[in-house]
């Protein structure tokens, strides 16, 4: 078995471990107590691991200071860890079991959502990455023709618990937290009016409406108005999570509209690449007019 190690000042050293272990002398050189911290970036702040073929990996970026075994860790909201991805282009082994040690230096992981033991994440969630580095010498070191057993599982689908206390011996190295958002479902959207019908005849009798919207995971909204066979009459662009205007019957030129019933339609874009999420309201124009006699809103009759 063989694993590549990147060593500063030494050069790439091989190191053959067999039955009887025989390591290269200077891969046992132990460089110091206070290991060099590890860096974690990530290519975008979420993305939507949900097979629509739009964002659904996101790319992290690292930088480990020696060769080691590589994991990500992942935490929810809570700090609590829901699961841990080891990171490797191919999965190679170390000691019969599927992980690879990286070199040191820098290093890119595409992440699909999947964990190596765990739901992969669905939903829509904030979750934090961090990445946490075992230098490969320190963990032969401490660990020796052990490792297999500690690291456990088998020759096929073991995983790194780095929970386990014999692992302590080894150098850990861990990179700061690089927060991700986890958005696979299409945003949500709710329209809203005040009232269902405007009275723009200007007798301050409810002149105006207040026309309203709350998304949720949206990349941007915005919403039209429009008549029943889809003439656009006007626009506005809303923010990612409200929007509130105040319409008083008119259209995109000013002009009073005729009575009679018109669409609103609000549109959310998804983040991340998903789809847009569409909602529509009716909203009615009355050409009536009123006025106020004895401290009560009256229709005025055409008569009058
Ligand atoms: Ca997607």
């Amino acid at each position: 078995m063989r694993i590549r190690t990147g060593l500063a000042g030494i050069g790439v050293v091989t190191v053959v471990l067999a039955g009887g272990v025989a390591v290269a002398p200077g891969a046992l050189a132990a460089d110091g107590d206070t290991p060099a911290a590890a860096s974690l970036s990530a290519s975008s702040e979420g993305f939507s691991p949900n097979g629509d073929g739009k964002e659904d990996t996101l790319t992290f970026s690292y930088e480990i200071p020696e060769s080691g075994v590589v994991v990500l860790e992942f935490l929810n909201a809570k700090g609590a860890v829901i699961g841990q991805k080891t990171v490797s282009d191919e999965r190679g082994s170390l000691l019969g079991l599927p992980l690879t040690a990286e070199p040191a230096g820098e290093g890119t992981f595409v992440w699909d959502g999947t964990l190596d033991d765990g739901l992969p994440v669905s939903g829509n969630q904030d979750i934090t990455a961090r990445l946490s580095v075992l230098e490969t010498n320190s963990l032969l070191n401490c660990l020796g023709s052990t490792l297999g057993d500690v690291l456990g599982g088998g020759t096929d689908g073991g995983t790194l618990d780095l929970s386990n206390p014999d692992l302590e011996c080894a150098d850990q190295v861990e990179s700061g937290d690089v927060p991700v958002e986890v958005v696979t479902k299409a945003p949500g959207l709710t329209l809203r009016t005040s009232l269902g019908t405007v009275f723009p005849v200007r007798d301050g009798y409810r002149d105006s409406v207040s026309l309203s919207a709350k998304a949720t995971k949206a990349a941007s909204t915005s919403f039209t108005l429009t008549r029943a066979n889809g003439d656009v009459l006007r626009r506005w662009s809303g923010g990612e999570t409200s929007w509130k205007a105040l319409w008083d019957g008119t259209d995109s030129a000013g002009k009073t509209l005729l009575p009679g019933t018109y669409r609103l339609t609000g549109t959310a874009l998804g983040e991340y690449g998903n789809k847009a999420t569409r909602k529509t309201l009716s909203v009615r124009v009355s050409g009536k007019q009123f006025e106020m006699r004895d401290g009560e809103w009256r229709l005025v009759t055409s008569a009058s």
